[in-house]
């Protein structure tokens, strides 16, 4: 059985929040910058969208650069906080289709590796519609549109989502793996940097089909054991990296069956308590506070639905947990007819707990 893996990166990120949030910048170009504090200028590009990017305004480059580039952009300074509350709600939303919490990787801001081989049983077309209901859901939520990679892999996953980007959804099988890569460059194979690309060019290889069929002895000797065994087996589309999570974005979550189906708060609230005791307990045994609070609902047709709320600081008290969830609840029960079976607290956004004062006010 194949193994499946998708990889999901959010279209030009920055600059597409900036343009839900005033939608009279769309269709204009758009720069999202960081700027340094120093002359009016001074910073760097953090991202641009795709318009701006005809003027050739790229990330990385000298915000002062980007003006010079085209004087009627838009440019606006980087909110982080807000991205990353957008990015935390994205995550919850992706975080659903992994095979389990341990095989889901999110490896940046707006970037997500996720294990499907078990829910899919090794089947791509299941794969493929997984793929369409992220892109829809995320529309849904967020009005935010994504790219898409599906591979038997970590490295096609990651190669296919850029290959139809914006909007972009690519499925790559273990067959097409190879010549998915063959004529690429070698500097476009994922984890080859400009001093590999160089080093390859010298040897005379200029495809990645090429390295496939290098002799590994002579991608060791100029590269040493680990990269060159590395590229060879890249080359032909092998990779056996584990989708894992990543340290930093853990989370703590209690789930429970009802002792009856129900759409009762009154009943619900108490069990919901319970957990919260639990949640907040971990949390204050490892040390963690918490921004992210999700409640977790599963109805009585087994259908699996969240809803979270970010705090405005990380705290790990129960009853700011308490009340939120009570809000989240009450909330879903307004929205929803269904009984509920299951029900579940989440918190995330883990971060440690490094003074005595804060963690004082626990108690
Ligand atoms: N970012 C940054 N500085 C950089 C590169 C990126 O601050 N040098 C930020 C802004 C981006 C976000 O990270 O919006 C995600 O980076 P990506 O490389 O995925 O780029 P985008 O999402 O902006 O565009 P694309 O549609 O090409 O993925
Ligand atoms: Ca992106
Ligand atoms: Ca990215």
């Amino acid at each position: 059985m194949s193994r499946i893996v998708i990889h999901v990166d959010m279209d030009y990120f920055y600059a597409a929040i900036e343009e839900r949030e005033d939608p009279s910048l769309i269709g204009r170009p758009v720069v999202v910058c960081m700027y340094s504090g120093r002359g009016e200028h001074g910073g760097s590009v953090s991202t641009s969208n795709y318009t701006a990017r005809e003027y050739g305004i790229k990330s990385g480059m000298p915000c002062s650069r980007a003006i010079k580039l085209n004087q009627d952009a838009v440019f606006l300074p980087v909110r982080k906080e807000f991205y990353t509350e957008v990015s935390d709600s994205i995550m919850e939303i992706l975080r659903l289709y992994a095979d389990s919490d341990e095989s889901f990787e999110q490896i940046s801001i707006d970037e997500t590796f996720i294990e499907v081989t078990a829910n899919c049983n090794g089947d791509f077309e299941c794969a493929r519609k997984l793929g369409e209901d992220i892109k829809q859901k995320i529309l849904e939520k967020e009005q935010l549109t994504c790219s898409v990679g599906i591979g038997p892999n970590k490295l096609i996953a990651k190669m296919a989502s850029s290959e139809n980007k914006p909007d972009g959804l690519t499925v790559i099988s273990e067959n097409e793996s190879s010549s998915f890569l063959k004529d690429r460059f070698p500097s476009q194979l994922w984890g080859v940097g400009d001093v590999t690309a160089a080093r390859l060019e010298k040897m005379g290889i200029k495809t990645v089909g090429q390295i496939a069929s290098s002799d590994i002895v002579s991608l060791i000797d100029v590269f040493g054991k680990k990269k060159g065994s590395w590229l060879k087996k890249a080359a032909q589309g092998i990779d056996e990296s584990p989708v894992r999570q990543r340290e930093g974005s853990e989370q703590i979550g209690r789930i429970a069956t009802l002792p009856e189906n129900s759409s009762d708060h009154d009943l619900i609230m108490p069990v919901l308590d319970n957990l919260a005791d639990d949640v907040i307990r971990k949390a204050i045994e490892r040390g963690v506070s918490f921004r992210q609070v999700t409640l977790i609902v599963i109805t009585s047709d087994f259908k699996t639905q969240t809803r979270n709320h970010t705090l405005q600081r990380a705290v790990a008290e129960k009853e700011i947990l308490r009340s939120n969830l009570d809000k989240l609840l009450k909330d879903f029960l307004e929205e929803n007819k269904s009984a509920i079976r299951r029900i579940g607290v989440r918190v995330a956004g883990l971060q440690e707990v490094s003074s005595q004062t804060t963690l004082a006010s626990y108690f």
